[in-house]
């Protein structure tokens, strides 16, 4: 079995760290590879991290996963609230797959709410800043290690 856990970022989380530090932290995509590394090379995993402003590409890495990873943690920025093709492609894995988002979307505009993602997603995770990737990286190995 894969020991990679991709991490899957969606539009304009490239700019973590960069802009709106009020809602999302001063922390960079850099520092969330760092703080997934912490967590799952003592386990025995590594971490692939992609950031794409474009939803095919997004696909196109669910599908590549397939091959590749044991389990996916996504924020899909906006997509999250648009995408049928992000949910079809995470149908066809079966893996892990766990959702973040790093502002609490409940606290926000309604349009942010609804999630397509959260249909096949085994787990949420909102509101907890970057820290949420780490989190549902400890969760995706306690769920393969079986404990
Ligand atoms: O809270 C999250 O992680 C979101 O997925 C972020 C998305 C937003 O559309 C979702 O509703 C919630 C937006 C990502 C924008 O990322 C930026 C990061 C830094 C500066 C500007 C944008």
């Amino acid at each position: 079995m894969s020991k990679t856990i991709y991490v899957l970022n969606g539009p304009n989380l490239n700019l973590l760290g960069k802009r709106e530090p009020e809602i999302y932290g001063s922390d960079t995509l850099a520092d969330v590879t760092r703080i997934c590394t912490d967590v799952a090379a003592p386990a025995g995993f590594e971490i692939a991290l992609f950031q794409s402003n474009h939803e095919g590409e997004i696909v196109d890495q669910i599908h590549a996963a397939r091959e590749n990873a044991c389990a996916i943690v996504i924020n899909p920025g906006a997509y999250t609230h648009t995408s049928v093709a992000i949910l079809d492609a995470l149908n066809t894995f079966e893996g892990p797959v766990f959702e973040c988002h790093i502002s609490n979307v409940h606290k926000r505009e309604a349009f942010r709410h609804h999630s397509y993602v959260s249909l096949r997603a085994d787990g949420v995770l909102v509101g907890f800043g970057i820290e949420g990737y780490a989190l549902a990286t400890r969760r995706v190995i306690s769920l393969l290690k079986g404990v």
